[in-house]
């Protein structure tokens, strides 16, 4: 090659560079949100009106999963050949006596291949009957949720939740599938290798999911914990999967999503923080390849998160923002939210968000469906999981602690 065109190239290079960080700057500016039209969660595609909670679960709510698995998720495989489990660590004096831990694995196998999902369980002693528990999808530190408890998180409050009556449980994300582009595929999809070059194969975010529905399995079999009352509960990344775990998963008694944002709980149409082009460059082991197809280019998607919202009723689902993480849309997330009242409806259930964003701190904990915006940065805090319980409370109508 030529010392010119070499140069030439260089140049050109060193311009991509130093401009890639405009290509892809995000929009606060509410004024430039735009004009956007959401598909309408009760028209399928051929264009009929939903109107009863009937149709809506023959038709139209299995046909709004399979857009989702298609275009966004991917496949959610259901089989497997085995699940085992052994209690690996146990202590019935846990927390002075107030709780018991079980560190427990499961191995899930199919077709010869495992994967192991470690669980951290507290469980409260003082109950007659079995607990009603939340489970978290652990995308952050597993010091969050050390068994030792010699690091009491925010994260995780389990002594908290043991207080107000209810087991607490959590695994690590990372057990499914590792949250690395080179490296998701060690995991879940070691059980499913079709799933890899699936151009609607599971991603890493499916695979969180699906860990999710293997705990509650699990559940199904431990005589401490009540498999009809288990919230699952995810922050970010993690409130993505807790989504989709409720989404697929109709086990699930409750949803907790804190702060998921884009492909979360908040709208992708509308142009204000993280966008869905930036989310597969930053991601690209999150979602199909499929979704890759809606960079830029949004108002092709035949969903939109409120969508995604819709599939968990009539079960209670709980959205949250935090006033500084405008990155994750607070406005777009209650917005979502508010979209899917209308399938909550068919099922006689009124919503009681307000009209408009509530203030910040000024939360709705009455089901069937949440929202907060708390003061402060991305983080799933104490405040968050004390609005989870009151709305878990109210749901299941226990007194307030
Ligand atoms: C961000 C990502 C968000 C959210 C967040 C998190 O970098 O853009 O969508 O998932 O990470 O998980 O904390």
């Amino acid at each position: 090659m030529n010392k010119n065109r070499l140069m030439k190239i260089s140049i050109l290079l060193l311009t991509v560079l130093l401009f890639s960080p405009y290509l892809y700057a995000q929009n606060y500016d509410e004024s430039k949100v735009g004009e956007y039209t959401l598909p309408d969660v009760l028209v399928t595609e051929s264009g009929k009106k939903i109107t009863t909670k009937k149709e809506w679960e023959q038709t139209r709510r299995p046909e709004v999963l399979t857009l989702f698995e298609e275009h966004v998720y991917g496949q959610f495989p259901k089989k497997y050949d085995r699940l085992e489990y052994s209690v690996k660590n146990e202590d019935r004096n846990a927390m002075n006596g107030k709780a018991h831990l079980k560190e427990v694995e499961l191995v899930i196998t199919n077709n010869n291949k495992p994967v192991r999902i470690n669980i951290v369980m507290f469980i409260p002693n003082n109950l007659k009957k079995p607990a009603p528990a939340f489970l978290l999808i652990n995308n952050r530190s597993k010091r969050n949720t050390a068994a030792s408890r010699d690091t009491l998180s925010e994260f995780w409050p389990a002594e908290m939740v043991i207080d107000a009556g209810y087991a607490l449980a959590a695994f690590h994300v990372s057990d499914a599938a590792p949250d690395n582009k080179n490296t998701y595929q060690n995991g879940v999809l070691e059980l499913y290798p079709e799933q890899i070059n699936a151009n609607n194969g599971m991603r890493a975010i499916g695979a969180w999911a699906w860990g999710a529905s293997r705990v509650l399995d699990y559940f199904e079999k431990d005589k401490d914990i009540d498999a009809k009352k288990v919230a699952v509960v995810g922050h970010s990344r993690g409130g993505k999967a807790s989504l989709w775990a409720a989404a697929q998963d109709q086990r699930f008694a409750i949803c907790a999503s804190n702060c998921s944002g884009n492909t979360g709980a908040s709208l992708s149409r509308r142009n204000f923080g993280e966008s869905v082009e930036r989310i597969n460059t930053s991601f690209p082991h999150w979602f199909t390849t499929n979704y890759k197809q809606y960079n830029s280019n949004e108002n092709a998607l035949p969903v939109d998160q409120h969508m995604l919202i819709a599939l968990v009723a009539p079960r209670p689902v709980y959205v949250t923002n935090a006033s500084k993480d405008l990155w994750a849309d607070p406005t777009g997330t209650f917005l979502a939210a508010k979209e899917a009242e209308s399938v909550y409806e068919l099922y006689k259930l009124e919503s009681k968000l307000p009209q408009r964003p509530p203030a910040i701190d000024t939360p709705i904990v009455s089901p069937p469906i949440g929202y907060h915006n708390r003061e402060g940065i991305h983080d799933l805090t104490k405040y968050d999981w004390a609005r989870f319980l009151e709305f878990a409370n109210n749901h299941y109508k226990k007194n307030v602690p």
